[in-house]
């Protein structure tokens, strides 16, 4: 056999093991969510097919000529009884794209299709894609709402200054997507934009993230809530603010909502990112909080602090210290959490919605000051040692 043939079939078997690979669950386990030991996607599971050439007259070597950096950040939906992740895959060059990838059973086997998702463009061509939002809508089209980055052309000086807005994209098959023009807000910049699943009062609804710079949110930020007519010409004339940003919290610096919300007895449940500043850079942690069935832009339970964090391994990647999730599937009582970490892979936790209620309702607020989260501890230390106390009678 060449070379050339045996490092290509090499090549194929390894990739070949790599999806393959079962997942188990992870020691650990709180009693909220279930940790899987190895991520469900990463930039590896990206299709040789995609990365080589693998004609030998054109690359006898056979080197990677099209590399893939990362695969982070996907929206998500059971369809066609498939699991469904519409990832942000990220090249060697810096540019995002959206690809699907599929598996029977959510927590391993997740294997790209052929090619990637080739999304339209507005008359104004987008510079980069990513962090699709997907939701299943009342009216019958699946929406995928990204951010769309443009260089910022009032300050051509600065070749880092750019500009976040909405994308919005809808299909039917997650094959062929229809473009629609980006939404129009009254804020400086938008990302995190999220369609809610139901019409409200007739009108779509949207969670927003209005902020005045690109990295930075400025005076602007929180989760907003804002209604426009029609999604195919979405303008959002006004904003109001459901989950604010506040001080030495977890979202101190920025939030923004995760997936649309998922709709339970008690109320919206809503998973969203917060960042908060330390001396290593920014930390995101995701979150959770609920919101009122009639009203899902009024907060009836905001437990505090995060649901989940990076751990371990999650820390390190391009953008250390991150958890990121905008996807999850809900089917019956079962929730999967695809969240990314360090903006390099992708995981899965898994939980149920009873639990996510229970922790919603349970987990004790934020009282914002250390003597108050002291009091909170005390008050479960107290009433735990009656309970061991009255045990051991
Ligand atoms: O690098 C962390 C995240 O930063 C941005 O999120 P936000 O707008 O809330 O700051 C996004 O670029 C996101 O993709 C990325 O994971």
């Amino acid at each position: 056999m060449s070379d050339f043939k045996a490092r290509l079939k090499q090549i194929v078997s390894e990739h070949e093991v790599l999806i393959q690979q079962r997942n188990k669950p992870s020691a650990s386990n709180n009693g909220i969510f279930q940790r899987w030991e190895n991520p469900v996607v990463t930039a590896a599971h990206a299709p040789i097919i995609w990365r080589y050439d693998l004609d030998e007259k054109t690359n006898p070597l056979l080197m990677e000529r099209i590399g893939v950096n990362a695969a982070l950040n996907p929206g998500a939906i059971k369809f066609n009884d498939k699991y469904v992740l519409v990832v942000r895959v990220e090249g060697h060059d810096r540019k995002s794209f959206f690809a699907v990838a599929e598996s029977d059973n959510g927590i391993d086997n997740f294997k790209f299709r052929d090619y990637p998702i080739v999304m339209p463009e507005t008359s104004e061509p987008d510079t980069n894609v990513y962090d699709m939002r997907l939701t299943q809508h009342q009216d019958g089209w699946i929406y995928g709402l990204f951010c769309t980055e443009r260089k910022d052309k009032t300050r051509m000086e600065d070749t880092s200054a750019a500009e976040a807005q909405c994308g919005i994209a809808r299909t039917k098959d997650l094959v062929t997507w229809e473009r629609l023009p980006d939404l129009i807000t009254h804020s400086g910049q938008q990302r995190n934009v999220v369609l809610h699943p139901e019409f409200f009062e007739g009108k779509y609804a949207l969670y927003t993230r209005p902020q005045d710079g690109f990295i930075s949110v400025g005076g602007g930020g929180g989760i907003g809530w804002g209604l426009c007519d029609d999604m195919t010409n979405a303008e959002v004339k006004s904003e109001v603010i459901v989950d604010g940003k506040i001080y030495h919290t977890i979202k101190e610096i920025k939030n923004g909502q995760g997936p649309a919300p998922i709709k339970t007895d008690e109320g919206w449940l809503h998973l969203a990112h917060g960042v908060r500043n330390t001396a290593a850079g920014l930390r995101y942690v995701l979150y959770m909080f609920m919101t009122a069935l009639n009203e899902p832009w009024k907060v009836t339970h905001a437990p505090g602090g995060h649901l989940i964090a990076p751990e371990g391994k999650e820390r390190v990647g391009d953008v250390s210290n991150v958890c990121f999730s905008n996807g999850w599937i809900q089917e019956g009582n079962d929730v999967n959490i695809y969240y990314a970490s360090s903006d390099t892979r992708i995981h899965v936790a898994t939980t149920t919605v009873e639990q996510l209620v229970d922790y919603v309702k349970n987990t004790p607020e934020d009282g914002l000051r250390s003597a108050l989260s002291v009091e909170t501890r005390c008050a479960l230390i107290e009433k735990n040692l009656r309970i061991l106390s009255e045990a051991c009678e």
